[in-house]
């Protein structure tokens, strides 16, 4: 569960597979456990699936070193802080992995509705066989946005984290190994639409993109700061709509500068186009951790190829 917000255990975690269908779970691979204050920890794996919990992976957040108990929100904080412990380092598997596979991986995130299947859905479309992607929805129910990813002809898998709202490093490995990612190939995840718990959960990904809409106003960046520290690029997505809101472009980089001086940022409308160029550019300098030049040697050619030769 997410201390952050309070919201639900893993229990209703599903995911789908290539063709979309959902996979339920397999008797034998559905697991809880609960620790001696009560709580219940629930995870459930793909039948397709199995790796061993005993060292990697368990969810026990470390109450076997007998403790005595401070007051309740200490305990909140531990619980959260060895959650996120446990999250990082599947977030560091899952890093290694994608590196070793030249894979790259862009964890998406926004509120709901700012705009992130559209832009996929237009970026698959309009980069065709250019660029090797792949597609892991996250929503809490329904495949809706993969149906729109799977209508471009690009391999997605759906999770359904049910009460959760966000991805996490656990939920990516079970969502890549359903995907199977090519070598040199780029994954997009789109994460739940939430611009507040996201945040805290590395995935191990490539890069961090955050998108927010100017109909949701110029003042997200500080009212969300996490989110967007925690951003490599930000985009300002619905430009279309400038001329009926009240968004100051200038003003919400300002902001975003406050909180993190080294966000990139881009303009664009992804139903107009206006813009799009700017992230095709942004996408062809994104190197995997692999790829990434060492000092002194040459620049690798871009895993994308010339994006940005037909805009
Ligand atoms: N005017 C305008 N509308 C847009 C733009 N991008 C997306 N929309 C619209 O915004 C609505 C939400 O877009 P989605 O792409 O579903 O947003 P999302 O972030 O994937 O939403 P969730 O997955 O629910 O979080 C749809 O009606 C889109 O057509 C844009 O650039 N301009
Ligand atoms: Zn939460
Ligand atoms: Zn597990
Ligand atoms: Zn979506
Ligand atoms: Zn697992």
């Amino acid at each position: 569960m997410c201390t952050t917000c309070g919201c639900g255990d893993e229990a209703g975690t599903r995911i789908s597979n290539l063709a979309g269908e959902l996979q339920t779970p397999g008797p034998g691979h559905l697991h809880s456990h609960t620790d001696e204050h009560g709580r219940t920890y629930t995870h459930e794996h793909p039948d397709s699936h199995q790796h061993a919990h005993a060292d990697s992976h368990d969810h026990h957040p470390g109450h076997a070193d007998g403790h005595h108990h401070a007051d309740p929100g200490t305990e909140t904080i531990l619980l959260e802080q060895n959650l996120l412990a446990k999250n990082d380092l599947l977030a560091a598997t899952n890093r290694g992995w994608l590196a070793g596979r030249g894979v790259r991986a862009f964890n998406v995130m926004s509120s709901p509705g700012a705009g992130k299947t559209t832009l996929l859905v237009r970026t698959l479309t309009e980069l065709g066989g250019r660029l090797n992607a792949g597609v892991i929805e996250g929503d809490q129910e329904t495949s809706l946005d993969a149906d729109r990813i799977r209508a471009t002809g690009r391999p997605v898998i759906q999770i359904n984290t049910g009460a959760g709202c966000h991805l996490d490093a656990d939920m990516l490995r079970h969502g890549l190994d359903a995907l199977s990612p090519e070598p040199g190939s780029t994954v997009f995840i789109e994460n739940v639409g939430n611009l507040v718990c996201p945040a805290l959960f590395d995935l191990g990904e490539t890069a961090k993109v955050v998108i927010v809409s100017v109909t949701e106003g110029d003042d997200k960046p500080q009212k969300y700061p996490h989110m967007f520290m925690a951003a490599d690029l930000v985009i300002v997505n619905k430009s279309d709509l400038l001329p009926y809101v009240d968004f100051d472009v200038d003003e919400c980089l300002r902001r975003i500068r406050q909180i993190n001086p080294r966000a990139e940022f881009i303009t664009l409308s992804a139903t107009t186009g206006e813009g799009l160029a700017d992230w095709y550019g942004w996408l062809d300098g994104a190197t995997s951790p692999a790829a990434a030049p060492t000092p002194g040697a040459a620049r690798p050619e871009p895993l994308t190829g010339s994006l940005t030769e037909a805009h």
